[in-house]
């Protein structure tokens, strides 16, 4: 029995297929991990999502949300003017099964814990400044408002923005929340204290670039980061290359940008990829994201 990460699919379904091939997967025996954006920007986001959906319900996968993930939410829920030209939702959002992906979706968590090792899942990072317990309560506070009756509104008018930028445990109310979940599905650089900085996308390929950034580092260097106990898997930073170093380990090696798809196999700690085709590629080549 082995469990694998999977990286960012946002669509790429037919990589997807041939990783599972290449890894040799074991539907009735292996455990996949999917590391949030599930959808977007690539060609099969319908088939993506109920795939993952599929196995999850059966009790063989796990996933956590990712921003491309809530972006279609919010995009269900109404919120049009934030869907654009490079957005490739509206297979799901047209499709019969629409009501109960979206259902399905809105209740995965934005952490997942292993149930025996010291390994945890989420699809940005987790703030230098909180232990592993503490984010699983903050983790729990949104998780309740995506799953209550009123979750559109909460997505629609209140969940998304860049403030506040800086946690203080004294923060309340949506001003809480948005902090919270833009550190678990949008953070890549962050000072000490968890301040986030969303403008810096490229990884910090060199000691010029890491100046230049200043005060701002990958959320996972500094040396006084509190959840350093557990292992830390994550996704969402397509440029930021194959990092298994400072317990953590990226997962988002590009595939849609004809990179590679990873799975992570945490029981041998190997690392499988195969490259990815150009035809999952977005045809209008525009920022990464
Ligand atoms: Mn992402």
């Amino acid at each position: 029995m082995t469990t694998y990460v999977i990286g960012d699919l946002q669509g790429c379904y037919d990589e997807l297929q041939a990783l599972l091939k290449h890894i040799d997967y074991q539907p009735k025996q292996d455990f996949l991990w999917f590391a949030g954006d599930i959808v977007n920007r690539g060609p099969k986001s319908l088939e993506c999502l109920h795939f993952v959906k599929q196995l999850e319900q059966q009790g063989q996968a796990k996933i956590v949300l990712g921003n491309h993930d809530l972006h279609l939410l919010a995009a269900y829920a109404g919120f049009d003017k934030f869907l654009s030209k490079s957005d490739t939702l509206q297979e799901i959002l047209q499709s019969e099964e629409a009501e109960e992906l979206i259902d399905w979706l809105r209740k995965q968590p934005l952490m997942v814990k292993h149930p025996v090792y010291n390994t945890v899942m989420v699809h940005a990072g987790i703030p230098p400044q909180w232990s592993i317990k503490a984010a699983q309560g903050y983790a729990k506070e949104v998780e309740t408002l995506l799953q209550s009756e009123d979750w559109k509104n909460a997505l629609v008018n209140h969940l998304f923005g860049n403030q506040p930028n800086e946690w203080q445990e004294t923060l309340s109310g949506w001003d809480r929340a948005r902090y919270i979940l833009n550190a678990f599905t949008r953070m890549r650089y962050c000072d000490a204290n968890g301040a986030l900085e969303f403008s810096l996308k490229s990884a910090p390929e060199s000691d010029q670039k890491r100046q230049e950034a200043f005060p701002y580092e990958p959320w996972f260097v500094f040396s006084n980061r509190k959840n350093k106990a557990y292992e830390i898997f994550f996704g969402h930073w397509s440029t930021l290359g194959e990092i298994d170093a400072y317990q953590v380990h990226s997962t988002d090696t590009g595939c849609l940008w004809g990179g590679k798809l990873t799975a992570y196999a945490l029981e041998t700690k190997q690392r499988l990829t195969i490259k990815c085709s150009q035809q999952c590629q977005p045809k209008k080549r525009s920022k990464k994201s």
